[in-house]
């Protein structure tokens, strides 16, 4: 399947994606938690001329993207060291509203505790299978080769904060949606049916194949309030993901319009915004985000610099 030709394409779809990722955070943590959005809310939010500030969704993508940035395949991620960069990062600006497990991780690591046991302290034990893995792990579908490449780098990259398996599967469809839209022509209608099968025979497990059929009954027909009564839209990873994908599936050429639908289905908002709007950011490229919302953007200018740097690391064929 051809990829992004020109490197002017994959800077493009680079920027679309940390961009992406960024804007759906700040414009839905305005409503993290709500039960419910309504149009008027939502739009109140976008008519307005504050600067749209980011929370940990985005403040651990980037961390990750700087990792990632920082090493040259086909190893790209290091443990012991993103472990210490990500609770570096939640040191820096603990404001940035992280979830309780994560810091508690955190906590842990900057003590000295290795990741593997700082990460497996949590939750009586079991680790966390919040979606905080799944929220960061975009930026890991610009340096893998292929689907299976790129669901290994997100396993690895989730399992230094998220030592539950389900909070380390989560970030594998993630991933693996946002590295088939990347590589995806935006000229060429999405095959929604075929883009589901291939997330879930790279997945390959049970109950997220289950979730992902559930994804597929809705693709057609439901309002964001419908899909997050079946799907879930809560800080866990099994009842967000879902969520984003179909909000992705939804809009797939439409970045704000994805992002709309994870804000109305309420819930964990800056997170479903966050992730459904990687993939669909990610197809489109840049020009797909609305220059409103990105002029409000803080930090817009270094994310997107970010952003150039890896996308020199988007293979041309897989
Ligand atoms: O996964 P994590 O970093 O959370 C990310 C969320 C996003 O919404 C961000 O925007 C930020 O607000 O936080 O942090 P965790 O605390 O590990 O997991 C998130 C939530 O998932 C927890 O607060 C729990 O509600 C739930 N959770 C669990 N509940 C019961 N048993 C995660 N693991 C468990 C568990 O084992
Ligand atoms: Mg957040
Ligand atoms: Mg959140």
């Amino acid at each position: 399947m051809p990829l992004p030709e020109a490197s002017s394409t994959a800077s493009a779809k680079a920027r679309g994606l940390l961009l992406g990722v960024t804007l759906g955070d700040a414009m839905g943590a305005a409503f993290e938690g709500h039960r419910h959005v309504d149009g008027e809310q939502l739009l109140q939010q976008e008519r307005a001329t504050t600067r749209l500030r980011y929370t940990d969704d985005t403040a651990l993508t980037l961390a990750l993207a700087r990792h990632l940035a920082e090493r040259s395949n086909p190893a790209p991620i290091d443990e012991d060291s993103l472990a210490v960069e990500l609770a570096r990062e939640w040191q820096r600006e603990p404001w940035r509203g992280y979830g309780r497990g994560t810091r508690e991780v955190f906590e842990r690591v900057l003590r000295g505790t290795a990741w593997p046991e700082a990460s497996g302290g949590g939750f009586q034990g079991r680790g966390s299978y919040g979606n905080g893995a799944a929220m960061r792990v975009a930026p890991v579908a610009l340096v893998g080769t292929s689907p299976q490449h790129v669901v290994e780098l997100a396993r690895r990259s989730a399992r230094v904060t998220h030592a539950h398996p389900d909070g380390q599967l989560g970030a594998m469809p993630q991933s693996c949606a946002v590295f088939l839209a990347l590589h995806s022509d935006p000229e060429v209608p999405l095959e929604r049916g075929r883009f589901l099968h291939r997330l879930a025979r790279t997945v390959n497990h049970a109950e997220w194949r289950s979730r992902l059929e559930e994804v597929r009954e809705l693709l057609d027909e439901a309002s964001p309030a419908s899909a997050a009564a079946r799907l879930g839209n809560d800080a866990t990873a099994g009842a967000s993901v879902p969520l984003a994908l179909l909000a992705f599936l939804r809009h797939p050429d439409h970045p704000a319009e994805a992002v709309r639908y994870a804000i109305r289905a309420g819930g964990d908002t800056d997170t479903t915004a966050a992730m459904a709007a990687a993939p669909t950011a990610a197809r489109t490229g840049e020009r797909g985000l609305p220059s409103a919302w990105l002029n409000r953007l803080e930090n817009a200018a270094t994310i997107g610099a970010l952003a150039e740097a890896l996308a020199e690391r988007v293979p041309r064929c897989r």
